[in-house]
């Protein structure tokens, strides 16, 4: 109802809408409605009320709420249910919370801020307000090996979106970050520092994806997406800054937050619904197209494992193939790689 309420308001654009009207459209008392223009109000609209006119909608706050993100919404999974905070510990511990009640596969959690955001590996993720912290369940049938999948989907995804809206260059560095191609930079040689054409990789996303599974089922896969939006890199802690990016950093400008959120959601979906069709092979396709890492010479650390080599593929599994000597291959399914 709130958000019928809403959806009136804002079609009327700058004009007012009576309490009568809004009662009679929605068949509730004008109590109630005056109820849902309150709770709006708490959550940042600014709604304001004149005698004899009734109500009108002045502006939506930015902010990621599930209303502005459902209206005109293309995907048909994805945000089916939207769980939306200002303030949360981590989106991924509370989305594994709902997955294990059962939650339908779709459901996305957000925030505006962590407080606890999650890398891998017990690091920390930067969450100030300005970027968009995510969570999406979803429950593929697959293999628990091949959560990777999942990953690369949500991450083809992303780079995507950021290509589509923004023309930056946006490419995957697998397994889970989103890099931009950005500014010339300088770079050290024989000890001195020399301006020089040098594009520098910078991360702008990271994923951090976990699963429930037994044995060899997978329950549900929670995909942690964080995305640097309209966040000004000092905000970051001083240790992360130097390798970092935002959106809005490359661009010079402040983005719309909840249009980039709707996209991001849609290619995912998109992605998804076509690997359940066809497969993991139009995934690996596309993936390869904008990948920072295959071709390159890279040093992985995969749990006690440190492997230097050439990286020349992706297997079906999502994982990563390195190329060690003429004759020799090594693969990983997790872990950190950094370009040599
Ligand atoms: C990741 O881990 O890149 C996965 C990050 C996933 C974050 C999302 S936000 C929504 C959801 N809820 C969560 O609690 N988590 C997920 P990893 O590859 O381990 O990279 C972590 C490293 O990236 C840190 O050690 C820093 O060096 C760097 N870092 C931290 N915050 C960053 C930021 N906001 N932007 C760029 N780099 C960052």
């Amino acid at each position: 109802m709130r958000e019928k309420t809403l959806n009136i308001l804002r079609d009327r654009k700058e004009g007012y809408v009576s309490g009568e009207e809004l009662s009679k459209e929605l068949g509730i008392s004008r109590t109630a409605i005056w109820k849902h223009i309150q709770t709006l109000k708490e959550e940042g609209y600014k709604i304001v009320s004149q005698k004899r006119l009734g109500y009108s909608l002045v502006s939506v706050p930015d902010l990621l709420l599930p209303y502005e993100i459902k209206k005109g919404l293309k995907a048909k999974i994805l945000g089916k249910k939207i769980y939306h905070f200002k303030e949360i510990g981590s989106t991924n511990n509370f989305a594994i919370e709902l997955a294990r009640k059962g939650i339908e596969e779709g459901a996305i959690v957000i925030a505006e801020t962590q407080t606890k955001g999650k890398g891998r590996l017990g690091r920390e993720w930067s969450s100030p307000f300005g970027g968009l912290w995510i969570a999406i369940i979803l429950k593929p049938k697959i293999l628990p090996t091949q959560a990777p999948r999942m990953t690369i989907i949500a991450a083809l995804g992303v780079a995507k979106t950021i290509r589509k809206l923004y023309h930056l260059d946006a490419f995957i560095k697998w397994p889970n970050d989103i890099l931009i191609r950005s500014q010339l930079g300088t770079i050290r040689a024989n000890g001195r520092m020399r301006k020089k054409e040098y594009r520098v990789f910078k991360k702008v996303c990271g994923i951090l994806t976990e699963m429930g599974a037994e044995q060899d089922t997978v329950n549900y896969v929670v995909i942690g997406i964080g995305v640097n939006l309209n966040i000004d890199i000092k905000k970051f802690p001083m240790e992360f800054r130097k390798d970092a990016t935002s959106i809005e950093k490359e661009l010079g400008c402040k983005i719309d937050r909840v249009e980039f959120t709707k996209r991001m959601l849609e290619e995912i979906e998109d992605f998804y619904l076509l690997f359940k069709k066809r497969g993991f092979t139009p995934i690996l396709k596309e993936w390869k197209k904008i990948s920072a890492t295959l071709g390159k010479r890279i040093k992985a650390v995969s749990g006690r494992r440190i492997i230097e080599g050439k990286a020349i593929d992706i297997d079906s599994d999502g994982a990563l193939i390195i190329q060690t000597k003429k004759t020799k291959q090594e693969k990983i399914l997790a872990g950190d790689v950094t370009l040599v």
